[in-house]
């Protein structure tokens, strides 16, 4: 692993760049600190949404079954606050690795496969096109009854709780603890990282299973590991690169 401390991160980005250099087939995992630097709240460690708000009492199906509508209300505040950021550095510049990929690519493969934690929609909207969203998509509606799953963006929702036309509560279509992520996502997740080169992991506690395992099953089918994170995570032993900061000041160097 190539050092963390302050005097080492100029050869770090070098090391980091020229491995980006060497492949032709990426995976990115981002998680909240992707999202921070845009003012969408992390969830773990200072100012996170788990130091003001209890997940089992907002982020299970059970805290649902009980309380839709407190439920309702914590994601119609952080849909407009969604809706009110916009994309930072480090989501531009994961599109822009993704556009550089795809120009130079020369096999009828996918050349970057951006894998995120993030229910938010900053990475399409910098422009990356292929998103897996393993913890589903915030301005996605799913009814508890007909399963019918359409995108609603109005800000904010009115009345709390919504409901479907089948007369059914809708929720979020979002993964909360307990549940099991989409098998078609989640399927095409391992496939990308047991076929990629190289792994990027932006802005994740890599704390949340199974999502946190991607990165292993990467490096178990013989990929590099590139961490950018502001602090060290379970991951950061791993890595082939650690580059410690903020992602919107890393990323762009590394283009
Ligand atoms: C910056 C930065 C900057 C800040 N620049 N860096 C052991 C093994 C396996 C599983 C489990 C286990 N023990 C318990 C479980 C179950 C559980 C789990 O993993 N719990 C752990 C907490 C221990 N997992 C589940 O329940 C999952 N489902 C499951 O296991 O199903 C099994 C099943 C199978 C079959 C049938 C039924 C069930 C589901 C997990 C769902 C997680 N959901 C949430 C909410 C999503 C919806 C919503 O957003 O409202 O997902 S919780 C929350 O955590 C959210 C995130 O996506 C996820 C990960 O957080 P993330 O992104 O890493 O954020 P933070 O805040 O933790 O970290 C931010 C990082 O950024 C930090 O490192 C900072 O340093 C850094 N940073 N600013 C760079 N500017
Ligand atoms: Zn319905």
């Amino acid at each position: 692993m190539i050092g963390l401390s302050a005097e080492c991160q100029p050869s770090s980005v070098s090391a980091a760049r020229r491995l980006l250099a060497e492949v032709s087939r990426v995976v990115v995992l981002t998680g909240a600190g992707v999202s921070e630097e845009s003012g969408v709240p992390t969830f773990r460690g200072p100012g996170g949404l788990w130091r003001q708000f209890r997940p089992e009492d907002l982020a299970t199906p059970e805290a649902f079954g009980r309380d839709p509508r407190l439920v309702w209300e914590w994601y119609n505040w952080r849909r407009e606050k969604i809706a009110a950021v916009e994309p930072n550095p480090a989501h531009r510049a994961l599109a822009e690795l993704e556009a550089r990929l795809k120009a130079g690519a020369t096999a009828p493969v996918r050349p970057l496969t951006l894998v995120t934690q993030n229910v938010d929609d900053l990475h399409e909207r910098a422009g990356s096109r292929s998103v897996l969203h393993l913890h589903g998509e915030i301005w996605r509606l799913r009814c508890t009854g007909c399963g019918r799953e359409d995108y609603d963006r109005r800000v904010p929702l009115d009345p709390l709780p919504p409901v479907c036309a089948c007369g059914s509560l809708l929720r979020p279509a979002v993964v909360w603890f307990g549940e099991a992520l989409a098998p078609d996502t989640w399927d095409a997740a391992v496939g990308a990282a047991q076929a990629c080169e190289l792994v990027l992991v932006v802005g994740t506690s890599a704390l949340v299973y199974p999502a946190a395992s991607l990165p292993a099953i990467a490096l178990q089918a013989g990929a590099r590991l590139i961490e950018v994170n502001r602090d060290p995570t379970p991951l950061t032993p791993r890595a082939d690169v650690s580059l410690q900061g903020k992602a919107g000041d890393l990323l762009p160097q590394l283009l």
